[in-house]
Order: structure tokens, then C-alpha cells, then sequence
């Protein structure tokens, strides 16, 4: 149904493309009239989230207060595009089930480390390998990909468009 309130939970590596993705899909649902909102794992750092920092606790707490958030958006009728990190199978799992296995859809940006390491564009890869930056997710903290999500999608190897033109066909919208 073209209502249905669904949160597409975009996981990925630093740099692989989620806030791109979630932001050209955003800007499509809205020009096909659906509301739609973006939690940014980034973005929430700097407010809502701004006492926490990358251990693996204050990363759980980081992805249960977006989930939480999802959640009322969703019920209020909104379709939730969260773009996190969230490195941890776990922490997926109980993100799923806070806002409701029925409305959550695992999405896997799945650049590869080698090439998002390689674009680098806020240097923190390079910060991660000389020490600089601690705990970094792909080179000094683990990412666990999803074992089965509803979509694995590299948009740097398929292109921004086609990309998300298959986060819209998921999520049943026929719009180009
Ligand atoms: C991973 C880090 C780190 C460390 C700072 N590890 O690509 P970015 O820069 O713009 O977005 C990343 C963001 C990750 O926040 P999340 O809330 O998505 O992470 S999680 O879901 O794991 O809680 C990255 C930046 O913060 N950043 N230090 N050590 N990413």
C-alpha cells in the first residue's frame, strides 16, 4: 500500500553512500506527494545523540533512540529513512523489533570498505589508519553486513538513480 509507514533502515560503512541514497530517495518521495523523514546517524550526533561517542554501548543507546524515534514517526504516518552505521547484527535486530518487524526493512549499502576507503571524502579513513581515530568501523571496530536483508545495494557500482529507483519498487512505489 503507497501508505503504509515503513522505516527503510539503510546499514553500511562510513562513506558507502547512505545519507546520499536516503537523501536523493527522500527529495523522490516527496515530489510523489508521500511524507517522509531522515534520521541520519551523523546528524542525530550532533543533537538528540550528543553525549554519545563509539563504544559499543553508546553505539547500541545510539541506535535504540533513532529506533525509538522511527517508531512514533511511523505511527504518526510517516515513512522513516534511517541512515546509521549500525555496525551490529544485535543492534539491528532490536531496532527491528522496536519499531516492528512488520514495517522495518533492512537495507545493506554494501560499498565495499576498499572503495569507500579509497574515496575517503571526509578523511577519516586515513585518521583510522594512522591511530588518529579510534574504534573506526571497518578498520579498528567490526561491521557485521546483514545475513538477509530485503536489499543489498552498491550505489557507487550501479549509479544514484537506479538505486533509487529500487528502494521505491520495494517500497511500492512505481515512480521513476
Ligand atoms: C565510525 C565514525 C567514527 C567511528 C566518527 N566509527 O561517514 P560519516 O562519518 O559522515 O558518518 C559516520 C558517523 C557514524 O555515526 P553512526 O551514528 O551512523 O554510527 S553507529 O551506527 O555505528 O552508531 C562517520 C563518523 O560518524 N564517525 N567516528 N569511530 N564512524
Amino acid at each position: 500500500p503507497a501508505d503504509l509507514p515503513l522505516t527503510l533502515w539503510l546499514t553500511g560503512l562510513s562513506g558507502a553512500g547512505k545519507t546520499t541514497l536516503g537523501r536523493t530517495l527522500s527529495l523522490a518521495l516527496n515530489d510523489s506527494g508521500r511524507r517522509c523523514v531522515m534520521l541520519d546517524g551523523d546528524t542525530l550526533r550532533r543533537g538528540l545523540n550528543r553525549d554519545l561517542g563509539f563504544l559499543p554501548h553508546e553505539r547500541s543507546e545510539n541506535i535504540r533512540r533513532a529506533a525509538e524515534v522511527a517508531r512514533l514517526m511511523n505511527d504518526a504516518g510517516l515513512i522513516v529513512i534511517a541512515t546509521l552505521i549500525s555496525p551490529l547484527r544485535a543492534d539491528r535486530a532490536h531496532a527491528s523489533s522496536i519499531i516492528g518487524a512488520h514495517r522495518f526493512l533492512e537495507i545493506h549499502v554494501s560499498t565495499p570498505l576498499e572503495v569507500c576507503e579509497a574515496a575517503d571524502v571526509k578523511g577519516l579513513y586515513r585518521q583510522a589508519r594512522r591511530g588518529e581515530l579510534a574504534l573506526f568501523t571497518g578498520v579498528s571496530a567490526p561491521y557485521e553486513a546483514p545475513e538477509a536483508p530485503r536489499l543489498a545495494i552498491n550505489p557507487m557500482r550501479m549509479g544514484l538513480q537506479p538505486a533509487v529507483r529500487e528502494l521505491l519498487a520495494l517500497i511500492g512505489d512505481t515512480t521513476p
